[in-house]
């Protein structure tokens, strides 16, 4: 009698895991906890996915005509597309990391971010710029020291994402918390953060295939954000978004595992270096990146993006230590071993 209550009891417990384990797998909002700091994460269930993008060249171009087709051909790291799984669940940052997030930790910590250590500074929009002066023709001027963390050149709130930080400075913010609080936060990988804003969809954006889509989901390069960069205007959304600049994060609507902005706003440092031709090689489980490199994996896009360059499987790269007006961070908080 005794056996078979606990062979009973042992079915019920089972029957409940299997239940809680399916609701993460349909990727049901799982509980938000949160930190000492007040970032908000939520639980990204184990799972797989198809990584990366094979699109034809001729069939991104038709469906963004504006774009000429070099910028078409240079997607070539996105393929091949394969599988990859996720097999240990982790809390993924609700939001982007704010400027007032950031502004606690410096406080706490002493820690002094590498634009303000180095004395070279940051970027910044500076709408008296001359164009002419910059590579890319824009309104961005730096590296300057009067552009950092807290001063993009446009005017940022504390619950806007924070710009201007280094791969290097979202590491020590990293390891300050994991010290702090005892459990191990880190960036995401990349394989991470693509099924992260997947979040089940295979279309170019978690909003679906057309970029006009995004509006409802991100803050990109649209026709609020043209009227100051008229050069680049075809290449603006022809809707709007109501940002030209950065928003507050979450102003948006989440994709379909609560996790706001993943397009858009600021770029995401992940925790990969960068190579072109790691698709070809990555292992199936919990891909890390290439051992070694020379840059690092950003990811997303920013609130000065355009459409092609949001999509979920679009890679970037540049330096640890760079800092920009358009790149921030997200952190990953681990779930501790049972
Ligand atoms: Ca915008
Ligand atoms: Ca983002």
């Amino acid at each position: 009698m005794r056996h078979l209550l606990v062979t009973a009891l042992v079915y019920v417990l089972t029957l409940t895991i299997s239940a809680l384990l399916l609701a993460d797998e349909q990727g049901s909002p799982s509980a938000a906890v949160e930190n000492s700091l007040g970032m908000k994460f939520v639980l990204v269930p184990t799972g797989e996915f198809l990584m990366g993008s094979d699109e034809s060249q001729d069939v991104l171009s038709q469906d963004y005509p504006q774009y000429e087709r070099r910028r078409v051909q240079e997607l070539g790291d996105e393929a091949p597309v394969h599988r990859v799984r996720i097999t240990q669940p982790f809390y993924l940052g609700q939001f982007e990391v704010t400027v007032g997030q950031f502004r606690k930790f410096l406080e706490a910590s002493g820690y002094i971010p590498e634009s303000v250590a180095d004395g070279t500074g940051g970027y910044g929009y500076n709408a008296n710029y001359d164009p002419t002066k910059s590579d890319s023709g824009d309104a961005f001027e730096g590296r300057d020291p009067k552009y950092s963390w807290h001063n993009p050149g446009f005017v940022q709130g504390d619950n806007h994402p924070v710009l201007n930080v280094t791969w290097n400075d979202a590491i020590a913010l990293t390891k300050w918390l994991s010290e702090k609080e005892g459990i191990k936060y880190r960036l995401p990988t990349e394989a991470e953060w693509e099924y992260a804003c997947r979040a089940g969809t295979r279309t170019r954006y978690a909003s679906g295939n057309n970029p006009e889509s995004l509006k409802k989901i991100a803050n990109i390069f649209d026709a609020d954000a043209k009227e100051y960069w008229p050069r680049w205007a075809q290449f603006a959304l022809s809707g709007h978004d109501n940002f030209a600049f950065t928003s507050p994060v979450g102003s948006f609507a989440p994709n379909s595992w609560g996790l706001y902005d993943m397009h858009g706003n600021a770029w995401e440092w992940v925790s990969d270096w960068y190579a072109n031709d790691y698709y070809a090689k990555s292992p199936i489980d919990d891909p890390q990146g290439p051992a070694d490199g020379i840059v690092r994996v950003r990811r997303g896009g920013s609130w000065h993006t355009w459409s092609l360059y949001a999509r979920s499987s679009y890679r970037n790269w540049i330096s640890p230590n760079s800092r920009y007006s358009l790149v921030g961070m997200r952190l990953v908080r681990e779930v501790p071993e049972r």
